[in-house]
């Protein structure tokens, strides 16, 4: 008999590598080469969305084979739907689900998917080999732990699997030539260095299933990153929950700074840093060092102490995050603050003071929303129900998924979460798309407010402004961007349409560009700047020459000018006791020359929409940010 194909599917709109179904391919070859003449791996992956919708190209499998589905969050739906779709082309099809996506606890996937024959809970690599040998064999898959199966029209949720203590069992899908058919299209690799977390936050699937921390044999983790530069792919994502937790961990990061400076990549790496000072330091300097560290996150979800205490999430250390935000923004490179909005315990008073947090420390707040998923805390219905989690499916608009976000909570209603929707979208608009960036830190220290405040009171103010017509209109501009950020909120709520926050602000940013409408926006600015704040007219100018000219746009050309005061130092000055000093300290003529070495001018449109991308090449190059 001819061997059956295997197909192995990751839908994903993101070229990175798909580990999981690598380290599956590698296990059968390391494991029971045998299997594979009855196995036929050399098959194409499966990673387009497209195929989803296309009939024809779904019908040329034809012929009996099983199909490995890597489900997360971002394809979950999508892999139902194909695997249905697959199985009414041939009932013969073995279908085969496993991922983050798939409850560890219960057989409910099965119990709901007449057509998938087996669910894989939790760690996938054991049980997946042992579940094809039983289907090359004895078909006795009771012997499979972490497996649900269907027996006599019956779903048959398996034994409980145990956690793998070995990791030195999963051979190196790179290594072994696994993922190499991916590779000229697939821009970035992930590396497992270590895999588990010995904390346990609420809305995270780790801390509930894979507390303690097992490392990868460390030969085969440099072995694994020699090959990924030799093979020159420009992106590392190290999934280690906390890269710096072990000591072993700098010695990985001196590695891939040789390597990067052997072959020249990778040119990017992406990683969560532990909670630890020393190591997290470190780590950075040398990444800095070698040029590959393009942006810090900080993975801050709130800093409110009594959301913190209903995540079950210890606060970052102030000494850590300073320390560390301080060693990038030396480089000048972003530092990217992640919160959550949505949490049981926040507000919208607990909100703002989140994002006054992140921009008073110069950090860009990267906000998402909480989503509730499978294997965590926050999808049980006692913890549900103690915090008054009121949650609604979504679609997600990036992912075409359903997701079920929260939308109330005991300590905030729909109606306060609106409002931290538009401010949300607001602030990417103002900060991470840098229109208002230094404008608003400007107005800050210049009346004693805080940015959060301006920032507010400019919404507060365009807010006003669509409830005029005609001649009452005074910033018909913000009155329209504001109505814009309004109707992209709307769709959140009215047509439950869950979306990536940072992307409405970046059409708007478009549109405006394209309609050349900033002279007009600043003007409007520089009005409210003057009559409502009351802001002296010699700094303002300096404050409003430096916003126009970092923003990029096809419509203005770079050019070095001549400020009447020392804007940098002003910028980068450290709060004294009375708060920051005003411009007025900083007289005295300073060039202040943009540059735009990447040509983003030319080609805003093409600015990716991926957060780190933006915040790196969002803002021109000057005496107040690097971009080169
Ligand atoms: C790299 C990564 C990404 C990449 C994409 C990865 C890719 N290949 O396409 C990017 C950056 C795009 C990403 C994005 C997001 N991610 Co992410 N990401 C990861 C990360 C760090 C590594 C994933 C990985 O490859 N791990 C290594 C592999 C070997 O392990 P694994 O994925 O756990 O798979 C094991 C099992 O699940 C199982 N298995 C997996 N597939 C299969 C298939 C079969 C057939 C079988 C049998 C078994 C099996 O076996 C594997 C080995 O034991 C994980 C955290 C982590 N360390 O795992 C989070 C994680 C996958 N991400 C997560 C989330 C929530 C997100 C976001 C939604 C975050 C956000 N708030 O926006 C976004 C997605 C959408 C968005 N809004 O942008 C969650 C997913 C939870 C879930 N239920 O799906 C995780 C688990 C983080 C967490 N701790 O909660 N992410
Ligand atoms: S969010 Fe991070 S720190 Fe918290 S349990 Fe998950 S992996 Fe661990």
């Amino acid at each position: 008999m001819p061997p059956m194909d295997v197909y192995r599917v990751h839908l994903n709109s993101n070229k990175i590598i798909p580990l999981a179904l690598g380290n599956m391919t590698a296990m059968v070859r390391r494991h029971r080469p045998d299997l594979l003449e009855m196995l036929n791996f050399n098959t194409p992956w499966l990673t387009e969305r497209q195929i989803l919708g296309d009939q024809a190209f779904l019908q040329r499998f034809e012929k009996p084979s099983i199909f490995l589905m890597s489900d997360y969050v971002w394809n979950l739906q999508a892999h139902t739907r194909l695997s249905r779709a697959l199985k009414a082309v041939n009932p013969g099809h073995v279908i085969i689900h496993g991922g983050p996506a798939i409850s560890y606890g219960t057989a409910d996937f099965l119990q709901e998917n007449a057509w998938v024959d087996f669910s894989v809970h939790g760690e996938g690599e054991v049980t997946c080999l042992e579940l094809l040998t039983q289907w090359c064999t004895q078909r006795d898959y009771r012997k499979v732990p972490g497996l649900s199966f269907r027996e006599n029209g019956q779903v048959v949720f398996g034994e409980k699997r145990e956690r793998i203590a070995d990791l030195a069992l999963i051979p190196s899908p790179y290594l072994g030539g696994d993922l190499d058919a991916l590779l000229p299209e697939f821009y970035c690799a992930v590396v497992e260095t270590n895999r588990g977390c010995p904390y346990k936050c609420a809305y995270c699937s780790w801390g509930f299933y894979l507390r303690k921390v097992i490392k990868h044999d460390l030969d085969q983790v440099f072995a694994e990153l020699e090959w990924i530069a030799a093979h020159h792919i420009p992106s590392l994502w190290i999934a280690d929950a906390n890269f710096g937790i072990l000591e072993r961990d700098i010695a990985i990061t001196e590695h891939l700074c040789r390597l990067k400076e052997r072959y020249g990549f990778p040119k990017n790496v992406i990683t969560n840093f532990a909670n630890n000072k020393r190591r997290s330091m470190e780590i950075s300097r040398l990444l800095i060092g070698a040029r590959i560290a393009t942006s810090l996150g900080v993975a801050m979800q709130t800093t409110d102490e009594t959301t913190l205490k209903n995540i079950r999430r210890k606060p970052v250390a102030e000494d850590y995050y300073l320390t560390l935000r301080d060693e990038y923004v030396r480089h000048q490179l972003p530092v990217m603050t992640h919160f959550i909005i949505g949490l049981p315990g926040s507000t919208y008073a607990s909100f703002i003071k989140d994002i006054e947090f992140a921009l008073t420390e110069k950090m860009y707040p990267q906000v998402f929303p909480a989503i509730v998923l499978p294997n965590t805390a926050m999808a049980e219905k006692e913890y549900r129900q103690r915090h008054g989690i009121v949650t609604e499916k979504f679609i997600s608009r990036d992912y075409d998924e359903e997701w079920e976000v929260v939308v109330a909570a005991a300590s905030f209603s729909r109606e306060e979460y609106r409002r931290i929707h538009l401010y949300c979208a607001w602030l990417h608009f103002a900060v991470c798309y840098r229109t208002l960036k230094y404008l608003i830190y400007f107005a800050a220290v210049e009346q004693g407010r805080t940015q959060t405040q301006v920032l507010e009171d400019l919404l507060e103010k365009g807010v006003a402004e669509t409830g005029k017509t005609g001649g009452a209109v005074r910033y018909p501009i913000l009155r329209n961007i504001v109505m814009v950020l309004h109707a992209k909120a709307a769709e959140f709520f009215d047509q439950k349409i869950c979306m990536v926050l940072r992307r409405n602000p970046r059409e708007l940013y478009l549109a405006m560009d394209a309609g050349n409408e900033w002279a007009g926006f600043y003007q409007e600015l520089a009005a409210i700047f003057k009559q409502d704040f009351g802001l002296p007219e010699d700094l303002l100018t300096t404050a409003l020459c430096v916003q126009k000219s970092i923003l990029p746009s096809r419509h203005h050309g770079v050019a070095e000018q001549l400020l009447d005061h020392d804007f940098r130092s002003y910028y980068f000055q450290e709060p004294r006791a009375g708060g920051r000093r005003s411009l007025r300290h900083f007289s005295g003529h300073m060039s202040f020359a943009v540059k735009d070495p990447k040509n983003i001018c030319a080609n805003v449109e093409l600015v990716e929409t991926g957060m780190r991308m933006l915040l790196n090449n969002f803002e021109l190059d000057s005496p107040l940010w690097r971009n080169e």
